[in-house]
């Protein structure tokens, strides 16, 4: 399997993230992808490729230019301020409150985050854009026939909406890829978000949608971030009602209740007759993942990637999150390989 990967994903190197009421060395760094990358290497996975550049358009189909600006001079504008500090938001528009966008950099930041434990820093845009490429790069392998890509995306993305940034996400790489499929001839891509936290950004995206499917498995909202989105109530709107799945699971889910979810998702993506399927891969459902609860152990991540090759869909996995970095690279190579033998 291909995987495409660059070294701007360096660029996102902040210092800070607001955990547990102290600012600490986040927990999504650039030695995340290193492990991954490592291991790719040693696992003879196959051809590591440099993402191409598709500009802002397909950007732009996803989300709000005024957003994307905004990422572009948040940390210039933050600097020119002189702060000294990374940017992170300290007023947002809570329940009921205005909707018009400040002109200020920190009521901007506000207005545009959904979470606020994710400070945007120096180069934080240069490697959220490199990101959105990598996505970009393997949606356009999927198109020109690759039964399977690995996009080693950093940062990660299943947390932005077309206009919000948080959760360690600024733009949402595996909704890009899924349009621009769209946008080049697949009728309907499916999205199995196998992160242990809710795509709420992608939810919130193609809610209305029914050309893409999503299913989530996922913490229970009501314990976990994102906390606000998540439910398994929430099916969907208009003429995407029936095309959002949520599996919220409770605190010490076991991998054999996790897997029967899975199948569940991946019975909806066969009867849904998905062109491609994109997977939002999270391997922080580790049991030693230090921000999770799930209990799956690094064998269960082989099979869980056989489980999702016997779809026989082409199948396009984007990284998302993970932060036992000792483990990362494992388990994350452990679905790609297990994807290969399935
Ligand atoms: O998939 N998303 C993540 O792994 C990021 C979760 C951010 C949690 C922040 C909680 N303070
Ligand atoms: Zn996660």
């Amino acid at each position: 399997m291909e995987t495409i990967y660059t070294e701007k994903h360096k660029l996102r190197d902040a210092k800070t993230e607001l955990f547990g009421g102290e600012l600490v060395a986040p927990h999504e760094r650039p030695s995340r992808a290193e492990y991954v990358l490592e291991r790719v290497k040693g696992q003879n996975l196959g051809q590591i490729s440099a993402p191409e550049d598709f500009g802002f358009d397909p950007i732009h189909a996803i989300h709000d230019k005024d957003f994307v600006t905004f990422l572009q001079s948040a940390w210039d504008e933050w600097e020119a301020e002189g702060f000294k500090g990374e940017a992170i938001p300290t007023s947002l528009p809570a329940r009921r409150m205005a909707q018009k966008c400040p002109n200020f950099i920190e009521g901007k930041l506000g207005y545009y985050a959904n979470a606020i434990e994710t400070s945007i820093s120096k180069g934080t845009w240069e490697a959220a854009y490199a990101s959105a490429q990598v996505a970009l790069t393997g949606a356009a392998r999927m198109q020109a026939g690759a039964k399977s890509v690995f996009s080693l995306c950093r940062p990660p993305g299943h947390h932005a909406g077309s206009d919000l940034f948080g959760g360690f996400c600024f733009l949402n790489n595996a909704a890009i890829a899924a349009q621009s499929m769209l946008n080049n001839g697949a009728k309907r891509v499916a999205i199995v978000d196998v992160d242990f936290h809710h795509g709420n950004g992608t939810q919130d995206i193609f809610y209305d949608r029914d050309d893409v499917l999503l299913v989530s498995l996922h913490g229970d909202p009501m314990d976990t971030f994102p906390y606000f989105l998540g439910h398994a109530d929430e099916t969907g709107t208009g003429k995407g009602e029936g095309y959002n799945l949520n599996m919220p699971m409770p605190a010490g889910t076991s991998f054999e209740t996790w897997r029967a979810a899975l199948a569940t998702g991946l019975n909806k993506v066969r009867d849904f007759g998905a062109d491609a399927l994109i997977i939002s891969l999270g391997v922080d459902t580790f049991e030693n993942d230090p921000i999770s609860f799930f209990k799956l152990k690094s064998d269960d991540f082989s099979t869980y990637g056989q489980d999702i090759a016997k779809l026989g869909l082409p199948t396009h996995f984007v990284m998302e999150g993970g932060y036992d970095v000792e483990e990362i690279g494992i388990n994350t190579v452990n679905v790609l390989t297990g994807f290969e033998t399935g």
